[in-house]
């Protein structure tokens, strides 16, 4: 089935995927039937031995100004739980790939937080980074709280979310929230650059090297230590590792298949 909110374009540069947001009269609201495609054009490009990393991006306008607030505003707690929306956020925070999100103007609630679920965020100036949920009377439900502390630490994130102030993106960037800022007219194409050179490396080695960041959130030292040199260990067990130390012994550039 054709989406209707999202346009995904499989190889958008070589091995690299794009799944625009595309809902521009309403900044990119986040609503169900948008977040489902989402989450299905991603497990489809999860799968795609062609493709390599996957760009995530609104318009120059709007990352995604935050969930739809006309479709939540009648549901009630029973509603939210029947609905289970955290089944599919879920499922785009299992995206093996790496995925960079390309941010421009409004990522507010809902968009802020989707923007944290993918691995590194390069943000144009205008991009505006927040938390305003407090202002509708209500709070993050998609990780704002969690992912916005450990990446800019309690007493910016309280503020944020206590107040619903956003950041700019050089606060962000500055706070390391961010990777970096570009001027407007250069954020996809420094996300297409960002994800290339992603692309170029093996594929084993960037899901486990992946794998292996997102465990230091989710564990203690000595654990994620233990994680991280099981999957460096695996790594040998690939093609790409004796392809990737054959080409630098013999002063080649690597052909990683991503096996
Ligand atoms: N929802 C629905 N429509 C929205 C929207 C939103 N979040 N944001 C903007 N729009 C719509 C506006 O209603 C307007 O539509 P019309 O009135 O023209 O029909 C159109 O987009 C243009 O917006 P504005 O006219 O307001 O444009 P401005 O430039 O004046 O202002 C703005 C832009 C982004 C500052 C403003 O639109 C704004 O404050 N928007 C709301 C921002 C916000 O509060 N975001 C947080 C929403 S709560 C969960 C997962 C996620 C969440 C919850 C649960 N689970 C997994 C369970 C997330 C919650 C949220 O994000």
């Amino acid at each position: 089935m054709t989406p209707e909110f999202i346009l995904v374009t499989p190889q958008a540069r070589p091995r690299v995927a794009l799944i625009q947001l595309n809902r521009p009269k309403e900044l990119n609201a986040l609503n169900l039937q948008l977040m489902q495609e989402v989450a299905a054009a991603l497990r489809q490009l999860d799968q795609d031995p062609e493709v390599r990393a996957i760009v995530l991006a609104g318009s120059e306008r709007a990352f995604a100004a935050g969930a739809d607030i006309k479709q939540m505003a009648g549901r009630t707690a029973i509603d939210m739980l029947l609905i289970d929306q955290f089944t599919i956020w879920d499922s785009i925070r299992r995206t093996t790939k790496p995925l960079i999100a390309a941010v421009s103007g409004f990522a507010l609630g809902g968009g802020c937080e989707l923007a944290m679920t993918c691995d590194m965020i390069v943000a144009s100036e205008t991009a505006q980074f927040g938390q305003p949920e407090i202002r509708i009377g209500t709070m993050p439900g998609a990780g704002g709280t969690q992912r916005l502390t450990r990446a800019i630490g309690k007493a910016r994130a309280m503020e944020m979310v206590l107040t619903g102030q956003s950041i700019s993106a050089a606060e962000a960037a500055q706070h390391g929230l961010v990777n970096r800022v570009v001027p407007v007219g250069q954020f996809l194409e420094e996300a297409f650059r960002l994800a290339g050179s992603v692309a170029q490396m093996s594929p084993v080695a960037a899901r486990l090297a992946k794998e292996s960041v997102n465990r230091a959130f989710e564990t203690h030292l000595d654990e994620g230590l233990h994680f991280e040199r099981k999957n460096f260990y695996l790594t040998f067990a690939s093609d790409d590792q004796k392809e990737g130390m054959a080409a630098f012994v013999e002063k080649r550039p690597a052909d990683f298949k991503g096996r």
